[in-house]
């Protein structure tokens, strides 16, 4: 139940491109939060487990070449009917994913727990944006995000292309690739907007972690 007065939970998003340490530093400021006695949780997007979507969503990032070429267009037979998605369909999961989510977010802050977010709706322009897709400029990406609770602060991970290489392989999943990364961080600058702070996620992981909890 909600605690009448209890000051309302601050929204605190992690944003950035793949291996600028958004999760170890999501993690990280959850467990200091809590020490010092701040109600904290950490919650991602896509969140792959509590929702009707993430079954979908977790088929298509983990789909291998092979899977999306035989799942042809809208096929449904073979188990992995996410694999195939267009990139229309998939934009909408990963919106309704939040969708999903929504209401547990608000009623979460107004119960004066602070969440500290892996990934939200600008990962969700900039991955479908960067394919470029003819009609699926940046406006469209935004809409079905519309009216979505908005987060108080979102710490962009800064790190240079070369050193988010330097922290070893990409895992195999879908957009694991450098070249369209580029792609995704042209996205995110075009996209951001007053809530992004930007955190210089070079260095080692507590170096990171001062940075990021001040
Ligand atoms: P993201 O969630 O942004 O993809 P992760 O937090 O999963 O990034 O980190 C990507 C990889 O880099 C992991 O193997 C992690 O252990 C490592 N890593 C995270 N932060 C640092 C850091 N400051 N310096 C070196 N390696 C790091
Ligand atoms: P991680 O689990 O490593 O964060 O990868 N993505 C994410 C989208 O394409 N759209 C979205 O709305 C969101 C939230 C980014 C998740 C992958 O899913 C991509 C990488
Ligand atoms: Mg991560």
């Amino acid at each position: 139940a909600a605690t009448a007065g209890a000051p309302r939970g601050a929204f605190i998003l992690f944003e950035g491109v793949d291996r600028s340490g958004k999760s170890t530093q999501a993690a990280k400021l959850v467990e200091a939060l809590n020490a010092q006695g701040t109600r904290a949780e950490l919650w991602r997007f896509p969140d792959r487990k509590g929702t009707v979507t993430g079954k979908a969503i977790d088929e298509y990032l983990s789909a291998t070449a092979a899977a999306v070429s035989s799942s042809g267009t809208g096929g449904t037979e073979g188990g992995k009917s996410g694999a195939g998605l267009s990139d229309q369909a998939i934009h909408m999961m990963f919106s309704a994913n939040r969708w999903e989510k929504s209401r547990a977010l608000l009623e979460a802050l107004q119960q004066g727990v602070t969440l500290v977010v892996d990934r939200y709706a600008y990962s969700g322009v900039a991955y479908t944006a960067a394919k470029r897709v003819p009609g699926c400029g940046v406006a469209w990406c935004k809409a079905p995000d519309t009216g979505l609770p908005a987060p108080d602060v979102t710490l962009w991970m800064a790190l240079p292309p070369g050193a988010a290489a330097a922290r070893g392989g990409f895992g195999g999943e879908r957009y694991e690739e450098a070249g369209f990364q580029e792609q995704v961080r042209g996205v995110f600058a075009e996209v951001r907007d007053s809530s992004f702070v930007d955190v210089d996620a070079s260095g080692s992981v507590e170096e990171v972690h001062q940075r990021a909890s001040c």
